[in-house]
């Protein structure tokens, strides 16, 4: 891995916001592949934050400023991941589901989708499976995506599918999960119509749901 990658990596699991800043602009000036900036450096840096979380060598505030940088990182390499192909058409509404307050998968899936042409709704986090039955009523998108970072979480989702069924919109919609815990075996389990461990594959089962 280059140097630089390496030094974002760094940066990011120290929580340095000026230091991931300035190397994310310098690997862009070098033109490395934003693909490669965000994977191998600043994915990997969260996946280590969490397992020193795991390991009892850190705690909420330092995940918090290592989030803080990451989100710093991403707003730079924004432009180059939204690069708009305006082959796919369809409007996806999007959010971390009721209880849950993790968003940069969240935010990334929807910046991945917004580049492959999808218009966003960006819910946010924390949303009610009420909020979600609303939004579908009164702006009638394609997709819900709904993402969940904590096992504790994942049952809002169930929960979500079943208040829209509830209120007789679930032929309205399709809806796709995703998020660190969740698996294949688990949407299909609670009746979501598709499953993505990642942005880029969320890209892929979107434009199928919707083509
Ligand atoms: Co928290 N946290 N956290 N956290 N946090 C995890 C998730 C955890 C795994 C850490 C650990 O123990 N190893 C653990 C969950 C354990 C579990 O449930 N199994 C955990 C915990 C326990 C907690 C708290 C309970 C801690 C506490 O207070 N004691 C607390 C809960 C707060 C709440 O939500 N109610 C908490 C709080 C926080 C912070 C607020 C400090 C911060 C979040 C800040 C923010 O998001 N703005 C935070 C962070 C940063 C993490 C880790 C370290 C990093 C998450 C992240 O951003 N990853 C995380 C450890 C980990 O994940 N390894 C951890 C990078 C991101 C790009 O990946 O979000 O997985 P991810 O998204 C991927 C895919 O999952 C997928 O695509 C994305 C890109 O490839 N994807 C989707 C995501 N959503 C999708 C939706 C789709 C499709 C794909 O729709 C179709």
């Amino acid at each position: 891995m280059s140097d630089i990658l390496i030094e974002i990596k760094n940066a990011i699991i120290d929580g340095q916001n000026d230091v991931v800043k300035e190397k994310v602009e310098a690997a862009l000036k070098q033109d490395l592949n934003p693909a490669d900036i965000l994977n191998a450096g600043m994915v990997e840096a969260m996946a280590e934050v969490g397992q020193r979380f795991e390991r009892g060598e850190s705690f909420v505030p330092e995940m918090l400023l290592a989030a803080r940088a990451m989100q710093s990182g991403l707003a730079l390499l924004r432009p180059s991941l939204v690069k708009v192909d305006f082959k796919a058409t369809g409007k996806v509404a999007i959010g971390t589901v009721k209880g849950d307050l993790h968003d940069i998968g969240k935010n990334l899936v929807g910046m991945m989708l917004e580049g492959a042409g999808f218009e966003i709704l960006d819910l946010g986090t924390d949303v009610a499976p009420e909020k979600i039955v609303a939004v579908v009523k009164d702006s009638s998108p394609d997709i819900v995506a709904l993402s969940a970072l904590l096992t504790t979480t994942m049952p809002n989702m169930k929960a979500t599918i079943e208040a829209l069924k509830t209120a007789g919109l679930r032929d309205r919609v399709k809806v796709i999960v995703g998020g660190a815990p969740v698996t294949e075996a688990y949407a299909k389990q609670i009746g979501a119509a598709g499953f993505s461990p990642n942005a880029a594959r969320a890209v892929h089962v979107a434009k199928d749901l919707v083509g």
